[in-house]
Order: C-alpha cells, then structure tokens, then sequence
C-alpha cells in the first residue's frame, strides 16, 4: 500500500493505492479545497492549513503502508531560515507581484540567453521571477528555497532536497547539464546557497519525523520518496499510452499539451512558439505548453455560485458551436476575479458574439480550449517532429464529456479520456516502482491501460469549422 499527497491548485487529497501485478487500485483518504487567501494585499496559499489536511490524510491510511510521496502544482516555493523556520506564507503564482518582473529580466538577459539555459517557456510566475520580485530583506534571511512538495517533505522528514522534475520548472536548472545554472543565479544576483541539492524521482527522501508518526499513528521509520513531484511529471508517468506516437493533455487547472521526447527542443521556432522542456521521469523530457485549462470555467462557476455543472454542461453542448471565442491565453485571463465579465469583454474587443447566457458562457470557453488544445497538439508535433496519431486526456478534465469530444473534433484525431486521477497514480507508480513492485514506464503505463476505466472519443464533423474558427482568433 502507497499513499499519494497530491496537491493541486483547486483542490488537494491523500490517496492510498494498492499496487501488484495486474492490480492498481485507488482509495480517496482525504479531499480538501485549496483556497488561496489574500492578505495585505497579497495572494497567498494556505499552507499550513493544507499541511494539516495532509496529517489528516496520513491519520487515515490503512495499516500495512510501504511508503508515501508529494506532488504539487509547480513554481512555488517556501523560503527557510537558518533554523529551518518558514520566512512567510509561501506567494501564490497569480499574485501581482510579478508584474512587469519577467519583461524586465528578458530585456536584460535575451530570451534567447533564458531559453538556452533553462528551456522553459515564459510564464511570468516561474520561480526566477518571482525569486527577483522578492524583497533583498528577504532574500538576505533566507538560507533555503524549497519548492511546495519538497517543502511538505522537510515537514514530515527533516530532510530538504530538490525534487528534479519540479527544479526544472523554476527556470533555474540548466536544461543540458541538469544542474542548477550558477552563471545564472550570478548574473540575476540571487544566492545560489539557497537551492538544495537535486533529488531524482525515486530517490528517498527520510523517514517520518518522531512528532510526525506519533501525530498521524504511522511507524517512525516510514520513507517519504520522491515522486515525479511536478504533478504534471507524474500525470504524464501515468498517461495509459503505448509506443511514442501520442499527444497528452493534462487538463485540470490548466491544460498542459504536449509530447513526450528523449531530448529538448531548444529552437527559435520552439521559443518563439513559447514551447517548455520539462523534466519527466527517467530523464523524459515533458515538451508542452501551458494552457489556460479549466480556470476561466472554474472561475465563471465560483462568480455564479456553483451552479450544477452536469446540468449547465448539458445545456451547453446544445448551443450552436464556434460562435463566441476568446483566445484563453490571453494573459488577462490569468488573474483571479470577475471572468464571465472578462469573457464577455474579450468576445466584444474582437468583434465576437457576446455570450448571453451562462450556458453560452461556458460553450464560449470550452469551443475556445478545444481550439487552443487543438494549436498546441499540432505545434508540439511539427516543432518536435513527433508524429502524433492518438490524444491522451487526462486529469479532471477527462471527466467533462463536451470538451473531450470537442477536443477530438478539432484535433481531428482520437481522444482518449482518463483516468482522472492521473497525478495520484503516478505519484503511487513512481513509488511503487522505488519499491520493486513495478518496472519501467512503459509497465507502469500499460498497468495504467489495463486497470483504469478510460473512454475514447472519435473525431466527428467537418475539420474545416475547426480551421476556421481558429484562423478567426489567431489559433491558426
Ligand atoms: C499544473 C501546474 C503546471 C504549472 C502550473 C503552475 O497544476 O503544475 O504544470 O505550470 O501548475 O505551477
């Protein structure tokens, strides 16, 4: 039995998993929401009160436990003092603080520079520019930066480490010596003393902290091990694909599209068309880029108070199809607050149909994924060379039925949807594998295929609305 810590950015739970040959089974511990708060103005997480809900989990988990491991959203970190001590709530990645800070950076060093060293894509929350936001007050107290899972991990074991997948989305690890780039860090002037040393998915972390078992009832010498602790690393572990010809979505929060590839792709057509390269396990390497996923529909059901989503789902796939568009990457979607607003704004600016309704709302937004799913597929494929013949969809999103099938409408090829929880299996498999219980990735993907209920999605219709539509917001 494995239990999985698996936070992500709505939502965190603790699962348990039975894992052996043939079998994979899933038990939910713990669900818990994952608010973010402000204070004094600024956007925080609520770590401690997700800590918290973690030992609630782990006070759950059945006897007989083999180990556990942490996966999170990326980027975010916490910053220790020379005690050890936590210096302030860790910053949430949609906070302002950020504001103009990768601009400044890129004009300074060169995207080409940036993208040679890291080969991330310019996301204006990734660490390195919210570690230059940071206050020098700050940055002089801090003596290490751990990254949210690493974080929870010194909690439960004392041990602080750097988790490989996860360092790489920092845009501070050298994405050819898989370092942590020193030239770097020297020329932006941040302390390279604060970061860890690197942890490769597999590795062990510690065992429980004496307070900590006693806390969750769980035996002190309990390993923590490090999972694929980006919990994008670990949904892609656990995509259930054969062979190397497929496209994954990893829809929650955010859609992250892409490939999985044995080298980066570090060319100007790659950065120009903001494409990353990411860390996988066994040294994959993730060639994605982010999407806006579910957020601005998560966001339009917070600004109405939750209405019944299967209902409103229903009614949206009966509005005609491709009328009101946005482009969901538009960086104005990215702030919390006021989204069907923004939608509606966004749609009149372009000279798009207003949504009228909520259930044209939601068709607005999800038309718009599909197409934006639909862009990333094909550029992740010409840019790699990666022949692409199946789409595999996983996350919460697998279970919204409409944007699967209008994924595979406007990718033009089959969707294959699930498992849901994706993250936890991966984050269980990498641990299992630690373990001696599972083989390679690709075993651990054809356990995925045999035992989780997926469902495939045929493209239907005229391909050509889809061009359309996309050539119409720039998606082309
Ligand atoms: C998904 C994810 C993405 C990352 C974003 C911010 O949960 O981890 O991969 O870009 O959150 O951390």
């Amino acid at each position: 039995m494995f239990a999985a810590v698996d936070f992500g950015a709505s939502s965190g739970r603790v699962m348990a998993a039975r894992v052996g040959p043939g079998t994979l089974e899933l038990a939910e511990l713990r669900r818990f929401p994952n608010r973010p708060v402000r204070v004094a103005g600024t956007l925080h997480w609520d770590i401690l009160g997700l800590y918290g809900n973690v030992l609630d989990g782990l006070r759950a988990a059945p006897s007989g436990l083999v180990s556990v491991g942490i996966d999170s959203w990326a980027v975010d970190y916490g910053l220790l003092d020379e005690r050890g001590a936590l210096l302030g709530n860790p910053v949430h990645y949609r906070d302002a603080r950020t504001d103009g800070v990768m601009e400044r950076v890129r004009a300074e060093l060169g995207d080409d520079h940036l993208y040679q060293v890291s080969g991330l894509q310019f996301l204006p929350f990734n660490t390195v520019y919210q570690l230059v936001a940071e206050s020098a007050e700050v940055l002089k107290r801090a003596r290490t930066l751990l990254l949210i899972p690493d974080l929870v991990g010194y909690w439960l074991t004392g041990r602080i480490g750097a988790e490989r997948t996860n360092a790489s989305t920092t845009g501070l690890l050298d994405v050819r010596t898989g370092a942590w780039s020193r030239p770097l860090l020297d020329r932006l002037g941040l302390p390279a003393e604060l970061l860890p040393d690197l942890r490769e998915p597999g590795d062990a972390v510690g065992t429980l902290r004496a307070d900590v078992a006693e806390e969750t009832g769980l035996r002190a010498d309990l390993p923590v091990t490090a999972v694929a602790s980006h919990d994008t690393a670990s949904a892609v572990a656990a995509v259930p694909a054969s062979g190397e010809r497929f496209g994954y979505i990893s829809c929650g929060t955010w859609s992250l599209v892409g490939v999985e590839l044995p080298e980066p792709v570090l060319t100007e057509a790659s950065r120009e068309a903001n494409f990353t390269n990411e860390g996988g396990v066994d040294g994959t390497v993730r060639y994605l880029r982010n999407v806006m996923g579910l957020w601005p529909l998560q966001e339009c059901l917070r600004a109405w108070d939750s209405p019944d989503l299967p209902a409103l789902l229903a009614e949206a796939a009966r509005v005609p199809a491709l009328r009101s568009l946005i482009d969901p990457d538009d960086p104005e979607f990215l702030p919390p607050g006021g989204m069907p607003e923004r939608i509606a704004a966004h749609c009149r600016r372009r000279g798009m149909p207003e949504p009228g309704t909520r259930a044209e709302t939601v068709r607005c937004v999800l038309d718009s994924l599909a197409l934006a799913h639909r862009a990333a597929i094909r550029q992740a494929a010409r840019l790699s060379g990666r022949e692409v013949e199946v789409v595999h969809l996983v996350g919460g999103g697998s279970r919204n039925e409409l944007l699967c099938q209008l994924t595979a409408d406007a990718c033009g090829l089959p969707v294959v949807a699930g498992p849901v929880e994706a993250t936890a299996l991966g984050n269980v498999l990498v641990q299992a594998r630690a373990h001696g219980v599972v083989g390679d990735l690709a075993e651990m993907r054809a356990l995925v295929a045999g035992t989780q209920p997926l469902r495939r999605y045929e493209p239907r219709g005229d391909e050509s609305a889809w061009s359309d539509a996309a050539a119409r917001i720039g998606l082309g």
